[in-house]
């Protein structure tokens, strides 16, 4: 289609403009059949008299019905559950020095996206706060076609090689007799295939961590995660890891609160990325490169093919080349988030690809997997997974073929039709791929640069807070504690010992196990001893390394900012009203979100004699929805430690070290017996005399600027063991 000029895509709304071909409202319209035909009655179907049998003569009703058993198409098999929205990247700092794609030459250069965040594991309806890795796709409409950045908001994979792919999600999705656990990988298959792949261990301390249950999908990174080529007008090559860091920081919620959110809210990533594109805070990340010379890819004590591994901050930092900003909810959930299409094959002229084993496997699986989902080769006419930019090629027809191709010439080369369409030289932005020169022989084996498995399993651990590490260690109790069969665990065991033997230790503590003194050999290498094209893994460095970008609590990407953030005001009939204006002017103005929660929707009485109105009830309601809460002044408030619901709002935000304000009698709700903070005081806990006490604001909005305070979780449990 010939749709758009070059000076078009310097408008983020070019391809809004191209779906606005595909719209449709029926608005002030009739009501019709598909083809065309007005309806007159939409409530009944034709029958031989009032009580009698339907008629089959009745298209309406036959195309209705035979619409809507048609409805569903297959799900994601992987990542089906997700949410996406529209955007634009803008070039802040053009890197043409690296790279010739054109739509990073030059500042202040737009480029519209649709961006699409997922969990894994999960069925379409599962819920959002899964412990699990979350997709991070980014579908760029260039002016040389499209991009498509499809990664992780981890930085490395379970696997080396896409040959284990089948293996590994066959694993980690419900146990295939009885259909469960759901969005879950706290179950024995799929630790009984980690237990046996020791390159998965390093992947296993990132989905341990708290990067697997993201507060949001706005406070999230994003990482390529295989080590891709960006090549210059020159055709020089560099190496690139492309990575993501969102504007509000990277923060998580904690195990307990994600359990809770997925009963009370599974729709609370999907419903966080929606309202804030709504209320106009439109999420935004920095996207930046590690570029590494051709030169220098032997240089680190990894190999930068290894999907397992990432490259160090400290070695290679990372320079930003530009931001994203998601600005447009999808008109229709199905047509644009379910349908597009997303493949790390379709590059453009710039971008090329390196040979990690497991990328060279996924260039081969997502047409093929959209060609079952989707039904047709012709999934690239799908509106939204359409070029903004033109396209013209020989191939031709199959299910549902929107374009209409003209003349008699369908094949190249032609004289028929004047050798068109023509072929563009390299000069003319042709895509070339990079001459990389190979000689080998044809092998199916790992490299020996492959077997260091445990080194950065170490390092990421190593660079953890002491709280992190405790979050890992308690995932890990968790999941291998929902696993039955007990040399599952054991072995599991044996692996994280050559992680840390604090982490074994603590693990075991928590599973009523002892670490095994030897770690059991992986049934690949033992067990079934004609096994081929492994080798033994490599003896972890001891080196005593940390790397601060791996810590979310120390990662310099943590902001201070509580813009979206959503504080829930504790309010019972009689509460000060002036209390709550106060709070929440301040918040307003930093752009977060003040709701009123109460015994009962609709009005709530204050002591001035006014009336609040209640947004959510302590019925509808729940403290793991919210981020803060703000107990105001008022002379009943205390009556909330009376309220059961309330009571366990508060001590839900307690235990979830969320930060805690009260004001007056507010404050007084503290100190009843069944509350978790009496006498339990701490720095995240802001009380006053009154919502004026100096500071007192203040100091409320720094501490929820600090997302949590964790020291408090060390009180709680004195000690892991
Ligand atoms: Fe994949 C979807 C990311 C390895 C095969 N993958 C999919 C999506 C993301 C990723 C974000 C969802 C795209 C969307 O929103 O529609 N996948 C990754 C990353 C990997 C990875 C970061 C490792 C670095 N994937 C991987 C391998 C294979 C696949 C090794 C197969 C050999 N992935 C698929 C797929 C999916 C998919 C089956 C399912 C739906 C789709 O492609 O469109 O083809």
């Amino acid at each position: 289609m010939e749709k758009n000029n070059a000076s078009d895509f310097n408008k983020q709304e070019a391809k809004q403009e191209d779906l606005g071909l595909n719209k449709s409202d029926g608005t002030n319209k009739f009501l019709t059949t598909n083809q065309g035909v007005k309806i007159n009655d939409d409530n009944n179907s034709l029958k031989a008299g009032e009580r009698g049998p339907s008629l089959l003569e009745d298209f309406i009703l036959r195309e209705k019905i035979t619409h809507f058993d048609h409805e569903r198409i297959p799900e994601r098999i992987v990542h089906a559950r997700g949410s996406g929205a529209h955007g634009f990247f803008e070039v802040t700092n053009p890197i043409p020095q690296f790279t010739k794609a054109g739509f990073l030459q030059h500042l202040g250069q737009k480029t519209p996206v649709f961006t699409r965040f997922s969990t894994v594991a999960g069925s379409r309806g599962s819920t959002d706060l899964a412990r699990d890795v979350r997709g991070f796709s980014v579908k760029f409409y260039t002016e040389e076609g499209i991009y498509d950045f499809v990664g992780n908001n981890v930085p490395v994979f379970f696997i080396q090689d896409a040959n284990k792919f089948p293996d590994l999600i066959h694993a980690v999705k419900p146990e295939p007799h009885n259909e469960m656990p759901q969005a879950a990988s706290a179950h024995d298959t799929f630790w009984d295939f980690i237990s046996l792949m020791p390159e998965s261990m390093h992947m296993i301390m990132w989905v341990m961590s708290d990067r697997a249950i993201p507060r949001s999908y706005r406070m999230q990174e994003g990482f390529g995660v295989h080590t891709f080529r960006f090549i210059n007008e020159a055709g020089e090559s560099h190496f690139v890891k492309i990575h993501w860091k969102p504007k509000l920081g990277t923060h998580a919620v904690v195990w307990d609160e994600a359990q809770k959110i997925s009963g009370k809210n599974p729709d609370f990533h999907r419903e966080d990325l929606w309202e804030a594109i709504e209320m106009g805070n439109f999420p935004e990340w920095e996207m930046g490169v590690q570029v590494i010379p051709e030169a220098d890819e032997h240089k680190f004590d990894f190999d930068l093919l290894d999907p397992t591994k990432l490259v160090p901050e400290e070695l290679v930092p990372v320079t930003i080349v530009g931001r994203m900003v998601l600005n447009r909810n999808p008109d229709n959930f199905f047509a644009e988030t379910e349908q597009v299409a997303f493949h790390p094959g379709h590059v453009v002229p710039g971008i090329d690809f390196s040979n990690d084993p497991l990328l060279q496997g996924r260039l081969f699986s997502y047409t093929d997997t959209q060609l079952s989902r989707l039904g047709s080769p012709n999934f690239h006419e799908i509106p939204i997974n359409r070029s903004i930019s033109p396209t013209h090629n020989n191939q031709r027809d199959g299910h549902m073929r929107q374009e209409i191709n003209k003349g008699r010439v369908s094949y190249h080369p032609n004289s028929l039709g004047g050798g068109c369409p023509y072929q563009a030289m390299i000069s003319e932005g042709g895509f070339a791929s990079f001459g990389e020169r190979i000689e080998a022989h044809k092998v199916r084996e790992r490299s020996d640069s492959f077997t260091d498995h445990f080194s950065q399993a170490r390092l990421f651990f190593d660079s953890q807070t002491a709280i992190e590490q405790r979050h890992i260690i308690k995932a890990l109790r968790f999941e291998l504690g929902k696993v039955e069969s007990a040399p599952v665990r054991s072995r599991m065991l044996g692996l994280l010992l050559q992680v840390s033997e604090m982490l074994a230790d603590q693990v075991a503590a928590g599973l009523g196990m002892k670490v095994p003194a030897q770690p059991e050999k992986p049934m690949n290498h033992g067990v079934g001893a004609d096994a081929v094209g492994t080798k033994e893994p490599k003896e972890p460095s001891k080196s005593n390394s940390t790397s601060d970008a791996l810590s979310m609590i120390k990662n310099p990407t943590v902001t201070s900012t509580i813009a979206t953030r959503k504080i829930a005001f504790l309010c019972n009939d009689g509460v000060s009203e002036a209390s709550v204006a106060a709070m929440k002017k301040a918040l307003v103005e930093r752009d977060a979100k003040a709701c009123i929660i109460a015994p009962h929707l609709g009005a709530v009485p204050t002591a001035e004699g006014g009336a609040l109105a209640a947004d959510f009830s302590f019925f509808t309601a729940s403290s793991v929805l919210f981020d803060a809460i703000f107990i105001p002044e008022g002379n009943v408030q205390t009556e909330l430690a009376g309220n059961l619901d309330a009571m366990e709002f508060i001590n839900d935000a307690f235990r979830h070290c969320k930060i805690i304000g009260a004001a007056g009698a507010g404050a007084a709700v503290l100190t009843a017996p069944q509350c978790l903070a009496k006498d339990k005081s701490d720095g995240g806990i802001i009380t006053a005399d009154a919502s004026d006490a100096p500071e007192f604001i203040s100091n409320f909005l720094t501490a929820v600027a600090g997302h949590r305070f964790w020291e408090r979780e060390e009180a709680l449990e004195a000690s892991i063991s």
